[in-house]
């Protein structure tokens, strides 16, 4: 996803809760960790809180910076004349310093999430695209194993089909980031795989815009994906991510096959819950067969029995047990690896069934449930503490540490443990009043 201005709400809705990590620092350069790396860049700062203090960065700095990083891109064998045309024409975009130090203050419900992004009218548009492509998006799934209705989810989620790539010049947006010292690590890689790019000749420089973090084109593609999974598909020889559908819908497939997609299989499914689940199974680190959760009582959402196929399967209720449940497989992991977010996983698998011919949501997540600001998360985080459920350092970020903290406090309270922070155990911690 691109966070441009008119992008706002997509940055700002990628919350506390889908984003319990930080990414790009420590993570392996594989192109989905750069893909989510730009996806949730609007989160980061959360846990480095110092660096909002740092000296900004000035044109001097900048001009330094892109001095050394022309020296370094020679040594990497990009070519003088590449370094000119494109590297030593960035320029210092202070707009996307400040996006990038930009923080949430309040945690996402599940409900705002999935409700802004998982519309009827985002539906519609996806099965006619599908109608429209319908031969290309064929060949695409002959090629790489992944069914049409998933391509369309993701082009939906990450550009509204197309609709907005960004447009910023990609070197500019690179460039910043990469000479900014917040996470330069990560984007001096991505400027110099920027680079390379230009060098094999796919797109001209100026036209290679996108997102403020540098996502690139229909499926917002990092540099680094671009490189590993970039597909020429309409046989003109090039790899043209924005303004080539064939191009651009081969390449977001053939990222998947890499990723992981398992074609046999779904994302998952909505089910639903005996009365006294055991909540403490549920997460994504737990793992049972689909015959183990229907011992457990799980079906499917209109009470029928879950499919007899031998397949590993983890229970999510990310709106808490008033919400809706739902069973995920191994495409689901998939999806994460595109962008690390529960919530976006879910919205990827629901916009993909819907596109499909399937029905919305039969639970529709409660509107009601509360937002938290960082500074509630800590002190939830405080109180779990000195109870002796949570055991890290109290961050303001609902993750799955605080999660599993709060099931662990509920399940000794006897209360429902499905971790969710709703109103009632939140006044019982003292985090809201009554
Ligand atoms: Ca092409």
């Amino acid at each position: 996803m691109s966070y441009l201005p008119k992008f706002t709400l997509f940055a700002c809705c990628v919350g506390l809760l889908s984003c319990a990590q930080t990414p790009g620092t420590g993570q392996s350069a594989a192109a989905s960790t750069a893909h989510t790396a730009a996806n949730n860049a609007g989160s980061a700062p959360l846990t480095t809180g110092t660096a909002t203090q740092q000296a900004p960065l000035s044109d001097a700095d900048f001009a330094a910076c892109i001095d050394r990083f022309s020296r370094d891109a020679i040594n990497a064998g990009i070519s003088e004349q590449v370094i000119r045309t494109s590297l030593q024409r960035a320029t210092l975009n202070r707009r996307v310093l400040e996006l990038d130090r930009q923080q949430p203050e309040f945690t996402t419900t599940f409900a705002d999430y999935f409700n802004r992004r998982v519309t009827a009218q985002r539906v519609a548009q996806g099965r006619a695209l599908w109608a429209a492509h319908r031969p290309l998006l064929d060949r695409i799934e002959q090629a790489y194993g992944v069914p049409a209705p998933y391509l369309l989810a993701f082009w939906g989620l990450e550009t509204n089909f197309g609709s907005y790539f960004g447009n910023i010049p990609v070197m500019d947006s690179l460039a910043t980031l990469a000479c900014d010292t917040r996470r330069s690590g990560f984007f001096t890689i991505e400027l110099m795989n920027a680079l390379r790019i230009v060098e094999q000749g796919d797109i001209a420089p100026k036209k290679m815009v996108g997102s403020w973090a540098g996502a690139m084109g229909n499926f917002q593609f990092m540099p680094s994906a671009y490189l590993k999974n970039a597909v020429d598909f309409d046989g003109d020889n090039k790899r043209d991510l924005w303004h080539s559908k064939p191009d651009a819908m081969a390449s977001a497939a053939h990222f998947l096959r890499n990723l992981g997609w398992v074609s046999a299989e779904r994302w998952g499914r909505e089910v639903k819950l005996p009365r006294n689940f055991p909540f403490l199974e549920a997460g994504l680190k737990n793992h049972k067969s689909i015959a183990e959760w229907r011992n457990l009582g799980v079906t499917r959402a209109d009470n029928t029995p879950l499919p007899p196929v031998d397949i590993q399967a983890s229970l999510l209720v990310p709106a808490g047990h008033e919400g809706p449940a739902f069973l995920v497989y191994e495409n689901f992991n998939v999806i994460m690896r595109w962008n690390r977010s529960e919530f976006y996983a879910l919205a990827v698998g629901q916009l993909a069934d819907q596109i499909a011919g399937g029905a919305p949501l039969v639970q529709a997540p409660p509107t009601d449930a509360p937002r938290l600001h960082r500074q509630q998360v800590i002190q939830l985080q405080e109180a779990l503490g000195q109870k002796g459920f949570y055991h890290e350092k109290a961050d303001g970020i609902f993750g799955p540490a605080t999660r599993r903290a709060l099931s662990e406090f509920q399940h000794q309270q006897g209360l429902i443990a499905d971790g969710f922070p709703s109103r009632t155990l939140l006044t019982m911690l003292g985090v809201l009043s009554d």
